[in-house]
Parts: structure tokens; C-alpha cells; sequence
């Protein structure tokens, strides 16, 4: 045990950093993490202590460009002085309440986010896959009310490599066995059908019980997997032919991620249900949620969904503050512009390991061919030791998805980084 921490001011290499450290080193932080902690994650071998917009820094005090975002949680940049300002600001007054009782930010939240994202109704909720249920929940109410399926035959249609959370029903409707096996039973109601694949939906919405189409705009999971131009409209046009609600999951996608608001936008689709998360908080605490219009929200009735910290005073303020920093900053066209830059950037990178370039604005990946054995995972801790920070999705993708208030230089300073890790590797 360490008896006594001691603030060390690291010299020059470090100046403006100073660390409080308790004599460990980063594989001291690793080994506590693996006897005190689940083995549900295999992190990249560092350990991260301080955020500032675009960049980490390690315990070391190595600073590393955030390449993940925590998986497009941190668009608005670590530690943005604007959202933890409001995030302090209402936890030294009121904190949680619950839904038992009103309270008076929740009203000016579900005004402020309604009026952005133009729909009638919010329901909170605090993570991703709270959210996706609740779309789920939302979905077979409303065909029973107001579809007039039969009860308990609702059917909810989803891609193949989808990837919604981590909760029981929703890894029954997943592809991947990393997410399902040894997971069952699993929620019967799902349909599975080739992502980008009009036909195959078109012929599963023939089924007159299918209330639903769960989608993500671009598969963030899968590797970034961007469907075809048009795809998303003519889902769209199918669900609305047959009376079944696009519900667009955007908890990756959406906040500017992808050079629009939401990455539906694109298309000029507007969701039947929109489902939120991630970097609705700008990484600073956990904030979901479901949008869509009366004839479907009001299916949910006073006590037949809930969750204690759904639409909390801290959430509230927090999430206006994040979306606040989205327009001000005018990241939406960040997003686009850079992302343009960097993958333009990227495919004049000529290395036999590079097999292809894919993404729209910032939520970017590069696809490894495994290299003198080497694979996206050797990559990346290549990238670390260069400084970057990104993390394999499957093991040949690379995600690349910083936070959108990364400028110019930087990207360009981020290319020379993955140039030269391509040049060593
Ligand atoms: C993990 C993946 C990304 C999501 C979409 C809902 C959720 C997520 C489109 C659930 C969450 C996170 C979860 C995290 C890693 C990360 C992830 F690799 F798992 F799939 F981003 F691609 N919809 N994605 O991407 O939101 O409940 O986590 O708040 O579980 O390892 P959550």
C-alpha cells in the first residue's frame, strides 16, 4: 500500500502538467484493474488521467491524441469548460428527484431538445441500450394500440451486424456471438436482414406483423459499414408504405458525428423514433433518450415505463449545455469539412497493409490487412506509441472518430502519425 501520494511537477517534457501520483506506474493501474475488476473489456495497454479536448495524457504524463472519443461519446472534447460548468453548476443545488416528483429543469430540457431535434415528445433515459429499449417498448405499444397487431405478435425488424447495447433483448436480435452466445435464452420478436439490402427488407415487411425497423444510419460496430447513397430513404419509404416505424438508432451517429446533426439528415430522413445517447452529455455523464411524435410516444402511459435517473436536474443541464457547444461551435460542419480532409489524407497513404479507407465526416475507418503477422491490434499499439490513441473493432478495422473540435493542424499532425506508424509497421 502506498502510505503517502506525493504531486510531482514533471519537468520540461511535462510542463504544463502536474500529476498527482501514488509511486504507480501504468502497469501498477493494469494489475489492480485485473484482480479488483470483471474481465469484461481487453483495453489497449494505457492508462488515461487527464482530458483536454482532442487529447489524453497517460500517468506517465504522455499525451496521446483521442482517436475513439469514447466511442463518439466526446465529440464536444474532454472536459469542455462549457458543459462542466453546467454539470457543477446543478450538482451543488439539486442533483436527482426522481420522476415521483417534477422538478424544475426537466420541463426546460424536454422544451430546449424537443424544439431542436423538432418533435413533440422526450422520454429520458440515462445510457444507449436504456434508450434502445425503450424505442423497443415504444414500438410494440404502439403496434398493439395503434397498428392493431395482435398481442404479443409484434415484430421488430434489424440488420445483420447491428450493434444496440448490451442488455438481454437486445443482444437476442444480435448477429455477432461475441454479444449473444451463452447469453440465452434470448427475446423472440426480432427479424434479422442484410444491412444495405432493400430487397430483403422489402420482402420482411410483407409480414403484416412487423411493427418496426431498428436501425443505425452507419454501422459503428460492424467497422463503420456506410450503406449505399439512397439506402436510408428507401427504408424509409418501405416502412411508411407498410405502417412501420423507422426507428433510427443514432447514439453513435448521431450529435455531428457524421458532418450533419444527425446522420439521417443526410438523407432528408426524418425517424419515426430517434434514439440518442453518447455525446448527448459530451462524455461528462450518462444522458439518453427517445424522440418521436404524440401518436407514438403517448402509447406509454403513466407508470408503464420509468427509470430513476431518466431526465435527472444534473442530465438536463448537462445535455443542453452539450448540445448548446454542437451549434455554437458549429461542429456539424467541422465534422464534414475535416472528415473530407482526413480521409482524402488518408487514401494517399500507399502501404500493403492498407486494404481501404471508409466513413463520413469524423467517424472514419481504415480496414488492416494482417501484415507479417502483424493485425489492427498490433497497429494500434504502434499508434500509441506515436502518439494516438484508436482502438480495432473486429480485428482488421480501425475506428477513427476524434472529438469534432479538432482542428486543421491537428488532423494533419494525426495523419503524419498514422503515415509514419504505416511507414514502421
Ligand atoms: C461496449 C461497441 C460502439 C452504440 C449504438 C447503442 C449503444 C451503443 C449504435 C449502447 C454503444 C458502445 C458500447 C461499448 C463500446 C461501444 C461500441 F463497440 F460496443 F459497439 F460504439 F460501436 N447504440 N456502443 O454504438 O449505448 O448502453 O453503451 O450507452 O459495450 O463495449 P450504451
Amino acid at each position: 500500500m502506498h502510505t503517502q501520494n506525493e504531486m510531482y511537477t514533471f519537468g520540461t517534457r511535462f510542463t504544463d502538467l502536474t500529476f498527482k501520483i501514488y509511486n504507480m506506474n501504468s502497469q501498477d493501474y493494469i494489475n489492480k484493474e485485473d484482480t479488483f475488476g470483471a474481465h469484461n473489456y481487453h483495453p489497449l495497454p494505457v492508462v488515461l488521467a487527464k482530458g483536454k479536448g482532442v487529447h489524453v495524457w497517460d500517468v506517465e504524463g504522455n499525451k496521446y491524441f483521442d482517436f475513439l472519443s469514447a466511442y463518439s461519446a466526446v465529440n464536444q472534447g474532454h472536459c469542455h469548460p462549457k458543459i462542466i460548468d453546467a454539470l457543477v453548476q446543478q450538482a451543488q443545488k439539486l442533483t436527482l428527484t426522481s420522476r415521483a416528483f417534477y422538478n424544475d429543469v426537466l420541463g426546460d430540457f424536454e422544451e430546449y431538445i424537443t424544439k431542436f431535434f423538432g418533435y413533440d415528445k422526450l422520454l429520458p433515459m440515462n445510457t444507449g441500450a436504456e434508450a434502445d429499449e425503450t424505442a423497443l417498448k415504444l414500438c410494440r405499444k404502439w403496434a398493439y394500440e395503434k397498428k392493431g397487431i395482435e398481442d404479443g405478435k409484434a415484430k421488430i425488424v434489424v440488420c445483420e451486424g447491428n450493434f444496440h447495447g448490451r442488455t438481454i433483448t437486445i443482444i437476442s436480435m444480435s448477429t455477432d456471438p461475441d454479444s449473444y452466445k451463452g447469453y440465452g435464452p434470448y427475446t423472440p420478436g426480432f427479424e434479422v436482414v442484410p444491412y444495405n439490402d432493400i430487397p430483403a427488407l422489402e420482402k420482411a415487411l410483407e409480414d403484416p406483423n412487423v411493427a418496426g425497423f431498428l436501425v443505425e444510419p452507419i454501422q459503428g460496430e460492424a467497422g463503420v459499414y456506410v450503406p449505399e447513397d439512397g439506402y436510408l430513404k428507401k427504408a424509409y419509404d418501405i416502412c411508411k408504405a407498410k405502417n412501420v416505424l423507422f426507428i433510427a438508432d443514432e447514439v453513435q451517429t448521431g450529435l455531428a458525428r457524421t458532418g450533419k446533426m444527425l446522420a439521417c439528415d443526410h438523407e432528408g430522413v426524418r425517424p419515426d423514433v430517434l434514439i440518442l445517447g453518447k455525446a448527448l452529455s459530451g462524455g461528462v455523464y450518462p444522458v439518453s433518450c427517445v424522440l418521436a411524435d404524440d401518436d407514438i410516444m403517448l402509447c406509454i402511459k403513466p407508470g408503464e415505463h420509468g427509470s430513476t435517473y431518466g431526465g435527472n436536474p444534473i442530465a438536463g443541464k448537462v445535455a443542453i449545455a452539450a448540445l448548446e457547444v454542437l451549434k455554437d461551435e458549429k461542429l456539424c460542419e467541422k465534422s464534414q469539412e475535416l472528415g473530407e480532409l482526413f480521409r482524402s489524407e488518408l487514401e494517399k497513404i500507399n502501404h500493403p497493409a492498407k486494404e481501404l479507407v471508409r466513413g463520413k465526416g469524423l467517424l472514419n475507418a481504415i480496414v488492416i490487412k494482417p501484415h507479417d503477422g502483424k493485425t489492427a491490434w498490433d497497429f494500434c499499439v504502434a499508434l500509441k506509441g506515436n502518439g494516438l490513441l484508436a482502438k480495432p473493432t473486429h480485428e482488421n478495422i480501425i475506428r477513427f472518430a476524434p472529438p469534432l473540435v479538432i482542428t486543421k493542424e491537428q488532423i494533419m499532425e494525426s495523419i503524419d502519425i498514422i503515415k509514419k506508424t504505416f511507414s514502421d509497421f
